[in-house]
């Protein structure tokens, strides 16, 4: 019965990978065991960096290369931009190597975001040539896909070492060129990641990669859009928790289970991302959020954001320090009146959000 079940499960993670980065379909074979090819994965993984040495041109544009016999380069293996973060999955602690070439500047994605990126796809492979007496081995890489036009992916819908590591990794600067539209990006996230299979495709053969392959990604993060899931104009990267210290990360199907480790202020098994009623008070987020404001003789509705501006822009007819009011606390003028605003209710930094707030129902004051 267990290993009925245990089968069940294998061929429920093998026949449900997502496709990333394109879906062009993929045959599956015979399932395997996954801890076996997570241990052969990361042997050849190790291998790779112990034997190769990376070329990066100021584009962060990267090219792999065994290193020759008696050769100087330093090995991936040694290089102080080499880093790890490790993942459990079906009770297996899956490690994810990877580079970070440049962390980037400006903002960083959550898993639930979209981005904007550049990539080149790698499969590498043993190869053993005989001439005559002589065999020489040797890595073979091969090149499955790449956008060296960015390309934009929700990282909910890719594999699972894109949707770990790309949150690792901020955006930059970019500009365009007047005279022919193109545009150039600058200290932008560029790094690069060795996926084990389990975190990839597994078991699927797809276009030039071999069943049980793992992965090289190279990658440049150009842009980011920052979603709203359930459309209650609070942003899901200031409504999901990423997982923290001792959370038990879940997986289904391979895939990180968002809605596990976020956060659910009514506790109703919805998290706050997918939740129109954060609070389960009755009243929409939305309408627990919004604002409205005169500008040029009409009454126009807004929406705070969750934190306000450093500094108020002075074009802008309000405030934009404010974000997000919680419960206001300034003094009741009379006992039919609630509480009235003060700015603290606006800007302090540990206050809990009105919409996260049971005990604050409408109607509010602006
Ligand atoms: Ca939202
Ligand atoms: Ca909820
Ligand atoms: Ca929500
Ligand atoms: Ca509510």
């Amino acid at each position: 019965m267990r290993s009925l079940l245990k089968i069940a499960l294998l061929l429920t993670v093998a026949f449900a990978f997502y496709a990333c980065p394109s879906d062009d379909g993929g045959t599956s074979i015979v399932v395997r065991n996954e801890l076996e090819v997570y241990n052969e994965n990361i042997d050849q993984i190790e291998e790779f960096l112990h034997t190769h040495y990376v070329t990066i041109d100021a584009d962060y544009n990267t090219v792999f290369a065994e290193i020759p016999e008696g050769g100087s380069q330093t090995p991936i293996w040694d290089m102080t931009e080499l880093d790890t973060i490790q993942r459990k999955l079906n009770d297996i602690n899956y490690v994810i190597y990877y580079l970070k070439m440049n962390e980037g500047q400006n903002l960083n994605p959550t898993p639930l975001d979209s981005v904007y990126a550049s990539y080149k796809g790698i499969v590498f492979e043993k190869v053993t040539e005989v001439v005559g007496s002589v065999s020489t081995t040797y890595t073979k890489q091969t090149v499955f896909d790449q956008a060296l036009t960015p390309t934009w992916f929700k990282l909910e819908d890719v594999i699972s070492g894109w949707s770990e590591i790309f949150p690792l990794f901020k955006t930059g600067d970019f500009s365009e060129n007047p005279l022919n539209g193109d545009v150039s990006y600058s200290n932008f996230g560029a790094g690069v990641m060795f996926v084990p299979s389990g975190l990839a495709y597994f078991n699927e053969e797809k276009g030039l990669i071999p069943a049980y392959s793992p992965l090289i990604f190279t990658f440049g993060l150009k842009g980011l859009r920052y979603r709203d899931h359930d459309g209650d104009k609070v942003l899901t990267k200031d409504e999901y928790r990423e997982p923290e210290v001792g959370d038990i990360v879940d997986y289904v199907n391979g895939k990180v289970n968002f809605k596990k480790t976020a956060k659910d202020t009514d506790g109703d098994g919805q998290p706050d991302y997918l939740d129109i009623d954060d609070d389960g008070d009755g009243y929409l987020t939305k309408t627990e959020v919004r604002f409205t404001y005169v500008d040029g003789g009409q009454t126009i509705t807004s929406y705070y954001p969750f934190q306000g501006a450093t500094t108020d822009d002075p074009s802008t007819p309000y405030d934009d320090r404010r974000g997000i009011p919680r419960k206001f606390t300034g003094p009741i003028v009379s006992p039919s009146t609630l509480p009235s605003p003060i700015e603290a209710d606006f800007t302090d930094v540990a206050r809990l959000r009105r919409h996260l707030d049971k005990t604050c129902k409408p109607p509010y004051q602006n």
